[in-house]
């Protein structure tokens, strides 16, 4: 039998119930002691020589249709093999290994809050998109999820800007389907050209803070391998408006889908300096 459960205010802002009221309390989610996101305090991060990541096959074309789906939690791309059959992949930093791309995902507030996970200084950004990775010895995420080190996401932080230049081509691919992905489990294909670098913009990724995490929606797995590109996209305010009109799986507004701040429990954080 379960000991008390401890009081946890861990409930995120949106649907995820972290309490998992009644169920075994000894998920990660609860218990945890590295878990995803936290604040960044820069006086804090311990500056490092770590190498820079390196980006493999970003620069292929995808196999395409690549498919969009509304999964009622966010808006969710699945990264599909490249037209020579192999997963763009990633390694540096503090990597592991080879770590294939899986999927995209975002995280978003509202009209009145900004909405990405983690935050600099108390700095949060309009939206967090991040690049979910698997290290390539797994055969699939699931198994990834099982193990310290299974996963590696990229975090980029993209800020609303009325400058009608801020256009990000493979970001605008993905949010000029939104207004067909209202509904919960809608998805959508697009078509074309398509390169994973696409969605990194302009992006400098030289340097970034890394730290090792935990997935910030239930069952938060502490398998993870943070990286957070200090560089900002600007994209089109319009553009991101349009994730404010999502429903998702009770059919309420999609908003606010980041998980509160988690504790950093005296865990480092490195900088690699651009
Ligand atoms: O693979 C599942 C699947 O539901 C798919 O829909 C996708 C949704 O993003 O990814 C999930 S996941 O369990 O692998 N996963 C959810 C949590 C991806 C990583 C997410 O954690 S996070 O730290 O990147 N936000
Ligand atoms: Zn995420």
């Amino acid at each position: 039998a379960c000991k008390k459960k401890p009081e946890i205010k861990q409930r995120g802002p949106h649907e995820f119930n972290y309490d998992n009221q009644g169920a075994d309390w000894h998920d990660a989610c609860h218990n945890g002691r590295r878990q995803s996101p936290i604040n960044i305090d820069s006086e804090q991060a311990t500056k490092d020589s770590i190498s820079p990541i390196n980006f493999v096959s970003y620069d292929v074309p995808l196999k395409t249709p690549i498919k969009v789906t509304n999964n009622g939690h966010s808006v969710y791309m699945h990264i599909p093999d490249t037209i020579n059959g192999e997963k763009p992949y990633i390694n540096g930093g503090m990597l592991t290994g080879d770590f294939e791309a899986i999927e995209v995902h975002f995280h978003w507030g509202s009209v009145s809050r900004k909405g990405s996970e983690h935050a600099i200084n108390r700095e949060r950004f309009d939206v967090e998109m991040h690049i979910v990775h698997k290290r390539t010895d797994f055969y699939s995420v699931a198994a990834a999820k099982l193990k310290d080190g299974g996963l590696a996401v990229l975090c980029i932080f993209l800020r609303a800007s009325s400058d009608t230049d801020s256009e990000v081509y493979g970001l605008n691919n993905i949010f000029n389907q939104l207004p067909r992905l209202l509904k919960p489990n809608s998805f959508v294909s697009i078509f074309g050209e398509l390169y994973l670098k696409d969605i990194l913009g302009n992006l400098d990724t030289d340097e970034f803070y890394t730290y090792n995490g935990s997935l910030t929606t239930p069952t938060c797995n502490e398998v993870v391998t943070f990286t957070i590109f200090t560089d900002v996209l600007d994209v089109k305010r319009t553009h991101i408006e349009k994730f404010w009109a999502l429903r998702d799986s009770r059919n309420k507004l999609l908003i606010n889908n980041y998980r509160n701040f988690m504790p950093i429990n005296g865990r480092p954080i490195y900088f690699r300096a651009g």
